[in-house]
């Protein structure tokens, strides 16, 4: 049956859909075990319906830069499934953004979104536009620009864009503003939003901080181990990247790597969040390059000079990698190097960064690997968070926040580990994360109705 949907599936999509064909492949085949299980499943056609996109939404983005010449872009959202809640997952603004791409992140947020236990569905959108090199006025018109052609399809309970790739806090405020200009509506429309006006507190810190609360409660309940001195490679200098690092280092773990997309550090002493920071923090793209300017024991290594396919910073001996840049940025062969230098555990804070077939050689050889929409999911739920406080217009402590993050992270490791468990592959969380999220999807699926 699964490979039947998947041949279909491949018939039906574009050639270039490869990492939308991934993800639903991964999924399907974790579900194998169950689908026959349920009569259901089978009658109200769950699979099927579910590899199917409620909307795609596309639209011209038109923009005019600082030296008056205009640009177009496309723009899209994709509404995948509301069973559970409004559409719910984030806006991406990078040049590889593609309908295929937007597919799969919007296919992953749907089963994250069911394992938080929270009530939303799943959507992804962005653009092709290229953040890098733009002034902070292109941005804002930019933004507004999109919002402008987004506007009639999202709403507080109808679909709720946040946050991703090239889209943090800063570029959630002008859509918001040009939102609210527009529909004169003051509502919880987008999440992220600058904590000056609706937004939660830890939102920006949510999903890195979020990533370490799972893989701190997976080392202690699999391996009766905590990150005291243990050392870590992180990939990316984002958002996640950097929220995850300085968790780590507050548990006590020594993160010695960080890269973007032109390169990696490796600093044996551990990485100087606050070095990095000044490079890349509001919006700033400075190269990572410079980070051995104020630190010269580091070393720098271009993405020309890694080796035969290998990603550098999975090159170095080390407890845990958390892969938090981009899809599939995690292959074979970084999985053998990982392997073959004492890796112990794979947290991904990014959608999708490891191959399947990397995946795979992890799990054979006992690594302890968590998908990332189960431990990447702290900042959805966050978002999830900011929804109900501007709902009910209240603003959440510091405390209170943090608190329910590390709770709801923890019973998300719980509920995979017991799902994984019951159906008889204890430990492989990838297989125990899809069929809880499924469950939960296809309940609602079947008790809504066709
Ligand atoms: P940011 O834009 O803040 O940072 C992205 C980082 O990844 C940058 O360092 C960027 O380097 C690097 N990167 C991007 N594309 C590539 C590429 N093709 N190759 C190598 N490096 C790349 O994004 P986030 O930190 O928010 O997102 C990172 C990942 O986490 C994504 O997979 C996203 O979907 C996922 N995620 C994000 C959440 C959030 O709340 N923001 C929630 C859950 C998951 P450079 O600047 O040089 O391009
Ligand atoms: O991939 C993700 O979970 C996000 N980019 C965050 C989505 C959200 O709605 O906060």
């Amino acid at each position: 049956m699964v490979e039947k949907i998947l041949a279909t599936l491949e018939q039906s999509n574009c050639a270039t859909d490869t990492t939308f064909i991934q993800a639903v492949s991964e999924v399907l085949h974790s579900l194998e075990p169950i689908v026959s299980s349920d009569r259901r499943y089978n009658d109200y056609a769950i699979l099927e319906r579910l590899v199917t996109p409620d909307r795609i939404i596309q639209f011209k983005v038109q923009w005019v830069d600082d030296a008056h010449r205009v640009h177009i872009n496309n723009g899209y959202r994709i509404q995948f499934n509301n069973s559970l809640g409004p559409y719910k997952g984030g806006l991406r603004f990078h040049p590889s953004v593609s309908i295929g791409v937007l597919k799969f992140l919007a296919f992953e947020q749907i089963f994250k979104n069911s394992l938080t236990g929270l009530p939303i569905g799943g959507a992804k959108g962005g653009s092709d536009f290229d953040p890098k090199g733009k002034s902070e006025y292109e941005i804002m018109r930019f933004c507004r620009a999109f919002m402008r052609e987004l506007h009639p399809y999202i709403g507080a309970r109808i679909d709720v864009p946040a946050g991703d790739i090239g889209v943090g806090a800063r570029e959630i405020g002008y859509l918001f503003g040009e939102y609210k200009h527009i529909t004169r509506n003051y509502d919880g429309v987008l999440s992220g939003k600058p904590y000056a006006f609706g937004g939660s507190l830890l939102r920006p810190q949510a999903t890195g901080y979020g990533v370490v609360y799972f893989a701190r409660e997976m080392i202690k309940e699999e391996l009766s181990e905590t990150f005291e001195g243990k050392i870590c490679c992180v990939s990316g200098a984002g958002n996640v990247a950097l929220h995850t690092i300085e968790k780590l280092q507050k548990l006590g773990a020594i993160v010695i790597t960080c890269s973007d997309s032109e390169g990696t550090i490796y600093d044996p002493n551990g990485i100087d969040l606050k070095v990095v920071l000044s490079l890349k923090e509001g919006g700033h793209r400075i190269s990572l390059e410079q980070y051995r300017v104020k630190i010269p024991t580091a070393t720098y290594t271009s993405k020309s000079e890694y080796q035969e396919g290998a990603h550098a910073v999975w090159s170095y001996p080390c407890f845990g990698a958390f892969p938090c840049a981009t899809q599939n940025e995690l292959n074979e062969r970084d999985a053998q190097n990982l392997i073959n230098h004492g890796c112990i555990i794979v947290v991904e804070g990014a959608n999708m960064p490891t191959e399947s077939k990397a995946i795979e050689l992890l799990q054979n050889k006992g690594i302890l690997f968590a998908p990332g929409k189960a431990s990447n999911a702290g900042g959805v739920a966050v978002s999830e968070f900011e929804m109900s406080q501007n709902a009910s217009m209240e603003k959440w402590d510091y405390d209170k926040v943090d608190s329910k993050l590390d709770k709801l992270m923890c019973q998300t490791y719980k509920r995979i580990s017991l799902t994984a468990k019951e159906y008889g592959c204890a430990r492989n969380f990838v297989d125990g994360a899809n069929i809880a999220a499924f469950k939960r999807v296809a309940e609602a699926m079947i008790l809504e109705g066709v």
